[in-house]
């Protein structure tokens, strides 16, 4: 059945833009890959991350945060097995590779930094390199230190020199092999989740003047990184951008006051439009009448990025007593189904911004592999439509090379194109990956 939709969707997009045939013709220079964080394949080595604090903290109500009370552990075991995994990245026909450096792990101790660690970094690299993958960085993935945040972490804007810092050190030593850098990844997801709802580090609900005041100081950070960077040797021959999400909430219906209501709600605290705008125009406003009021200028803030990186999964469908899709939809493990629609609408109204964009996340929890396959070949093909569209997408990164530590989830949802038996590390190819393993052929 799922083959005869693909081959239908096939036909149907023959009709609309061409040939299937056209749409796999790929500019030599396209990056396809996945992506990973090292806390959520390895865990935090020292323990001296804001996360594996968080992971031991109890809520309001006196529970774990942490669903099922999991920790992350070694999770997939990242921090031994990388360099064999390297393989598993080849077989699917990757030529690029995200992965974040954890500065906990750098900088586990105020101003102790851990050669040992950089070293080992710096041999990754070399061992993707030498397998013709490009390295490319966050430097930024939702985890830092236990010391930074106990000094108010993002909250406080002079606590930014502490990234700064970390973030030279770091360009310093791999910029001559990476080309490309990606200082924070998704502060609206940070900002959101951790003083909105208290469902990731630190935990804060609510807090609205905390969401605003980080997201604002998390946005300054990237620019002000992303100068120091620029400014350095090798600055000006890498690409350096951020990396946003975009999630939109949509009423299931219109006449549902309730669900406009949370959709707007859910918009305002995703906080794309204060970071698109903030990114067009070096202004940041925050701002629900009595509620919170942030207002900022950085007027350089619209030259800080040569890309755009974007992570998109789907939409959210809210106010519907039923199931949070609309009718017809297939759903993920996840509150969200497939929408293909949606990538490409996220490239064009990223786009606007008028520097190239990656696709720097896109996957599938889907633990039963029932529509692994399908949501790559509907999300890839949209995303060439966008590309032969004339809009410029550079690389593809598949969220993720295998199951992973998904925070507040713990390890229910499953990413990964491989499988992992977490018992053993073991590693599977999922059958649904086969579909990744055939998107964007080189031509
Ligand atoms: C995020 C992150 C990843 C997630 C992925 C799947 O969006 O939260 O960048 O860390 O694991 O997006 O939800």
């Amino acid at each position: 059945m799922r083959v005869l939709s693909v081959v239908f969707i096939c036909l149907f997009s023959t009709i609309k833009a061409g040939s299937c045939a056209e749409l796999t013709v790929l500019p030599k220079t396209f990056l396809k890959g996945i992506a990973l964080s090292a806390y959520q394949n390895g865990g935090d080595i020292y323990g001296k991350s804001n996360w594996s604090h968080f992971e031991q903290q109890k809520s309001l109500l006196g529970k774990s945060t942490i669903n099922r009370n999991q920790r992350c552990g070694s999770a997939a075991d990242f921090w031994n097995r990388a360099l064999d995994d390297i393989q598993l990245i080849k077989n699917l026909g990757c030529n690029a590779v995200r992965f974040s450096i954890e500065w906990a792990v750098i900088e586990p101790e105020q101003g102790v930094f851990n050669e040992e660690m950089l070293n080992w970094y710096e041999q990754y690299i070399d061992a993707l390199i030498a397998a013709d993958i490009v390295p490319t960085i966050t430097l930024h993935h939702f985890v830092h230190p236990q010391w930074f945040d106990e000094i108010g972490g993002f909250q406080k804007e002079q606590n930014l020199e502490y990234f700064l810092r970390f973030s030279k050190l770091v360009f310093k030593r791999l910029s001559a092999k990476v080309p490309i850098w990606y200082t924070i990844n998704e502060p609206t997801v940070y900002s959101f989740m951790g003083f909105i709802l208290g469902m990731h580090s630190p935990g804060k609900v609510m807090n609205f003047n905390a969401a605003g005041t980080v997201l604002k100081n998390l946005l300054t950070a990237h620019c002000r990184v992303y100068k120091a960077l620029k400014k350095m040797p090798n600055g000006a021959s890498t690409q350096i951008g951020i990396v946003h999400q975009i999630l939109h909430a949509h009423a299931y219906s219109n006449w549902s006051p309730f669900g406009r209501f949370t959709a707007w709600f859910l918009n305002f605290c995703a906080a794309h439009k204060q970071t698109k705008k903030f990114l067009q125009t070096g202004i940041f406003e925050y701002k629900i009448p009595g509620i919170v009021d942030i207002y900022a200028e950085l007027p350089g803030a619209p030259r800080c990025y040569d890309f755009i990186g974007i992570n998109y999964y789907s939409r959210l469908i809210v106010g519907n007593k039923g199931p949070t899709c609309m009718p017809g939809e297939i759903m993920t493990d996840m509150e969200y189904a497939l929408y293909p629609d949606g990538i490409y609408d996220a490239i064009t109204d990223m786009a606007s911004l008028g520097v190239p964009i990656y696709i720097t996340e896109n996957g599938i929890p889907d633990a039963k592999d029932q529509h692994r396959a399908l949501f790559i070949e509907l999300y890839t093909q949209k995303i060439y439509e966008a590309m032969k569209d004339g809009f410029d997408v550079r690389g593809y990164f598949y969220w993720t090379l295998m199951d992973n530590y998904e925070w507040d989830r713990g390890f229910d949802q499953k990413f990964g194109l491989y499988k992992v038996d977490f018992a053993t590390k073991e590693r599977s190819l999922r059958n649904g990956s086969l579909s990744f393993i055939n998107s964007f052929l080189p031509s």
